[in-house]
């Protein structure tokens, strides 16, 4: 009982904008009044939820929010892998709306609601040792998808996701490219303490540094990898920074916001000013098609079936790598219209 009331307060309080989340404890607090029936002790609880959840593979996923198009497209790709597999997955979701706080708050939920794995993209790199090491404690394993923490490898199974400083990297090759190699710039930031941001800031200025010295990156700012606040400090940089010749966003929500700043200063986008981004979604290659952007780098969202193979590997005791690392593409301006009615998200 007191299981049960914890799990549905937790539920009610940090998973509350996240219906779907609540809709699937839901269905575990029912398997769980079957429980209380057996007796007491860990065999008996294990035994029972075995049963309870039909020996599907329970995983509970701690989502940062809906900050960007592509989190939206990761979002779909966990949901709609456990609708169409709910015979052997059971998925409890939680939005985060991007504190660290709530998925902290979740995390401990799913550990309260013995889980079989926990997958999480940290918001943010620090501040995961503690919660961690109760999973750990209570025999959870943890995928970090997407976003790396910045733990102890032993607190964690494995983190699926991309090489964020070699997409810095390749940010920077291609925005040299397209301002022939001298200028001034601005680069608008991830969310501050995200791996994906430190990362592809690090990639992105190492390389210019290295290999560009007549590029100059005149201010550099987060937009926290969301298109109204990619538009706002865009204005503000065109402000103090009038002769800019290209802008690096972490994402292409940001840079979205920036093309928005930059036509209503009465500039071209795409021509004027160039863009180079990080993600791939259908707005930047829309934007693309339209002369309003430059390049993209890719990073694939759509790591819920790897998500969950790799779950059910780690329930059944199998070893799986330390990094599972995506291969993203480089996609530019003059093949967009080839590709974009073939791109997934
Ligand atoms: O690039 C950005 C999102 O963590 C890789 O987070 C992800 C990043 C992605 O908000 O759009």
């Amino acid at each position: 009982m007191k299981r049960k009331l914890l799990s549905a307060i937790l539920c009610a309080s940090m998973v509350a904008a996240s219906l779907a989340g609540c809709g699937s404890t839901a269905a575990k607090e029912e398997a769980t009044v079957e429980n209380e029936a057996t007796p007491a002790g860990d065999a008996a609880d294990d035994t029972a939820d075995d049963s309870a959840s039909d020996g599907k593979l329970v995983v509970g996923f701690a989502q940062i929010g809906q900050e960007s198009g592509w989190r939206d497209a990761e979002t779909m790709s966990i949901q709609t892998y456990a609708e169409e597999h709910a015979d052997t997955v059971e998925l409890k979701f939680a939005d985060a709306q991007q504190k660290q706080e709530n998925q902290i708050k979740a995390i401990k939920s799913f550990i309260e609601q013995d889980v079989d794995v926990i997958g999480l993209a940290p918001v943010v790199e620090t501040g995961w040792d503690q919660v961690f090491a109760e999973a750990q404690d209570a025999g959870i394993p943890i995928i970090l998808l997407d976003r790396t923490a910045d733990v102890d490898e032993s607190l964690y199974a494995t983190f699926i996701g991309s090489d964020f400083i070699e997409e810095g990297k390749l940010a920077a090759q291609n925005m040299a490219e397209l301002i022939g190699g001298k200028g001034k710039i601005v680069e608008l930031e991830g969310t501050v303490g995200a791996s994906a941001a430190t990362d592809r800031k690090t990639g992105f200025d190492e390389e210019i540094a290295a290999n560009y010295p007549d590029i100059e990156i005149v201010a550099s700012q987060t937009g926290d990898f969301t298109r109204a606040q990619g538009k706002e400090v865009m204005e503000s940089f065109l402000k103090s920074n009038p002769d800019i010749v290209g802008v690096y966003a972490h994402n292409d929500d940001m840079a979205l916001g920036a093309i928005e700043a930059i036509k209503e200063a009465g500039l071209k986008p795409g021509e004027d000013i160039k863009t180079v981004s990080v993600d791939g979604v259908k707005g930047i290659f829309e934007a693309m098609v339209a002369g309003e952007a430059n390049c993209t780098v890719e990073c694939n969202p759509l790591l819920g079936p790897l998500f969950f193979e790799t779950a059910a590997k780690l329930k059944a005791g199998e070893s799986v790598e330390k990094w599972v690392k995506s291969v993203d593409g480089v996609f530019t301006s003059d093949i967009a219209a080839d590709v974009i009615d073939d791109r997934a998200y």
